[in-house]
């Protein structure tokens, strides 16, 4: 199997045109993360040559090989790095870039009721605070190795915010499924001029020359009016989208947009995928429908952890499961961090049991190389493009470059384990997506055509501001939704006596 991966070349037409018209990059000699479809597990390919032809992965191969190399190709020397497919977060609002570390210590209600609220964000976001927000937000991401982004960051606020959020995944060159939000009881933006924003960007030619994809969102699946429900489910259809993304939290909580209430509506089994962000009140008659109909559920490890959320019913799930981000405002940014934080929980959740009953487990629940799947190939599957997430010929030239000789790596042997439980996002040397460098030798290639930080840095202090002077949002009695009550916690103090601050 090795052998056949290792050969893989295939004349893809573009090799055979002039040097002129296409583009080539050979990272020579280096230590290459492939997949082996055979095992389906990371396979690694050591002393191994990728070439790159314009978007796509051209060749893998070694010096065994006879492979004739463009003329032009442009050479890089790899010897020491760990080349891996980008990295894939199905789900993050970008757009609250700009709320960094005000959530420091925040509830997920309070994120709910305050910092997620388009209607109070609505009365401080512009064009130009969207556009500085989720560009900086993108930017952070590709520095880290995320070559793919399902973005849950239109549809909102006005027209020109839309266009803005739009115009900065554009400028950005993050491979971005754009899950356009339709949203009922917005008096200044109404369903119906949301659909008519969603049908224009879908087909400027702007839009469709980027790596920008359209695709929808929706959260009103078990709450709001029959007709907006069928208004969405016809437009999803009719619509060519990439992508559709729905809120299925549960629980406390509410927010029951599950497989189980999308089959009972008809709306599951569609030619488009379906990503069931959270999935925290997931059923096995849930699991049941998200294999026997393909669908993924997006799992957000460090934002679920910060509100101590449950999500112990995801982690039954990781075989139609990805993983995301959410909202960076009060967490990493990374993708490894999301696999690393998981793999870690999933260790803690199936061995603590067995130590408790005075065991000693002998083996070990969950792999390195399951993290490293879950934060690149299964992203793809998720998105259904078996072209995205993986290094094989033919895929996307969406790749994720790590410098194994910096201090913290130096000395790896099984470069997956190095990349999962190692490495920083310091350590990712280059990134490419579709074939574009958007990092290379350690500089980022994102946002330079503006004075990124000096315009998010004036965006932040207004947006801070804001959220400064409003008053705290006091949550007592029970929630309008589920009718849970709210209720206090214990503090930890790491300092002796009484609390003091915290
Ligand atoms: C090239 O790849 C083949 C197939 O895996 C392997 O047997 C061979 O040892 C490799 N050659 C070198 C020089 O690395
Ligand atoms: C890779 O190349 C080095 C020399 O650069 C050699 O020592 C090593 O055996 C090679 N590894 C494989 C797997 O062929
Ligand atoms: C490599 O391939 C080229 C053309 O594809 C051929 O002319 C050449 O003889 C081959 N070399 C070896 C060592 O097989
Ligand atoms: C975190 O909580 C402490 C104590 O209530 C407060 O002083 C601090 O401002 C909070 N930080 C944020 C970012 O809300
Ligand atoms: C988006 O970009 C286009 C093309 O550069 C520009 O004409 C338009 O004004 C921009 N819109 C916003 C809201 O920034
Ligand atoms: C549908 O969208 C994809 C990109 O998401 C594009 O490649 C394809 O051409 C579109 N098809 C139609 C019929 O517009
Ligand atoms: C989903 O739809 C496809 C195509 O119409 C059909 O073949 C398949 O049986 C359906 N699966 C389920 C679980 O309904
Ligand atoms: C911008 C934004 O947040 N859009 C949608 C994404 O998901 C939330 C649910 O958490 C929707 O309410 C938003 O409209």
């Amino acid at each position: 199997m090795i052998a056949s991966l290792l050969l893989q070349y295939i004349a893809l037409p573009s090799l055979v045109f002039s040097a002129a018209l296409t583009k080539s990059i050979l990272f020579e000699d280096s230590t290459i993360i492939s997949f082996d479809e055979a095992t389906q597990t990371p396979s690694v390919l050591r002393n191994a040559s990728l070439l790159v032809t314009n978007d796509r992965i051209a060749a893998i191969f070694n010096s065994s090989s006879n492979v004739t190399i463009p003329p032009g190709t442009e050479r890089i020397p790899a010897h020491n790095d760990i080349i891996s497919p980008g990295f894939i977060d199905t789900h993050r609002h970008t757009w609250q870039t700009v709320h960094r570390t005000l959530g420091s210590n925040s509830t997920i209600i309070e994120y709910l009721f305050r910092y997620s609220s388009t209607a109070l964000a609505s009365q401080i976001f512009d064009a130009d605070v969207m556009y500085y927000s989720q560009l900086t937000g993108l930017c952070e991401a590709l520095n880290s190795g995320i070559t793919s982004i399902v973005d849950n960051a239109s549809g909102l606020f006005t027209e020109a915010i839309a266009k803005a959020a739009v115009n900065a995944s554009i400028d950005s060159g993050m491979r971005t499924f754009m899950a356009y939000s339709i949203r009922e009881g917005e008096s200044w933006f109404p369903v119906k001029a949301q659909i008519e924003l969603f049908r224009e960007l879908g087909s400027e030619k702007r839009v469709r020359q980027s790596l920008v994809e359209m695709g929808l969102a929706y959260e009103g699946f078990d709450g709001g009016s029959t007709e907006v429900v069928q208004t969405v489910i016809n437009l999803a259809r009719e619509s060519n989208i990439s992508v559709f993304e729905t809120h299925f939290v549960g629980g406390v909580l509410g927010t029951d947009n599950s497989p189980s209430r999308l089959a009972q509506l008809g709306f599951l089994n569609e030619t488009f995928p379906i990503i069931f962000i959270h999935a925290d009140g997931l059923t096995p008659a849930d699991l049941t429908l998200l294999r026997n109909t393909n669908q993924y559920i997006s799992l957000v490890p460090e934002f679920e952890l910060h509100h101590g959320q449950d999500i112990y019913n995801p982690s039954l799930a990781l075989d139609q499961a990805s993983l995301s981000v959410g909202t960076h405002y009060s967490t990493s940014g990374d993708i490894v961090s999301q696999a690393r934080i998981w793999l870690q929980t999933v260790r803690s959740w199936i061995t603590t049991p067995r130590m408790r009953e005075f065991k000693i487990p002998v083996n070990n629940p969950m792999s390195a190389n399951q993290a490293f799947l879950l934060s690149t190939r299964s992203g793809g599957l998720a998105l259904r493009r078996p072209d995205l997430g993986v290094i094989q010929v033919g895929a996307k030239a969406d790749l994720a470059i790590f410098d194994g000789a910096a201090p913290g790596m130096l000395g790896w042997r099984d470069p997956v384990a190095a990349l999962i439980l190692h490495s920083n996002v310091g350590n990712v040397k280059h990134v490419l997506v579709d074939g574009v460098w958007k990092k290379r030798d350690g500089e980022l290639l994102c946002g330079t055509e503006s004075d990124l930080q000096g315009n998010f840095l004036k965006s932040t202090r207004k947006v801070q501001q804001f959220w400064e002077e409003m008053a705290p949002t006091v949550f007592e009695g029970a929630n309008p939704i589920t009718g849970a009550q709210y209720v206090q916690v214990d503090q930890v103090d790491v300092v002796r006596g009484p609390l003091n601050g915290y």
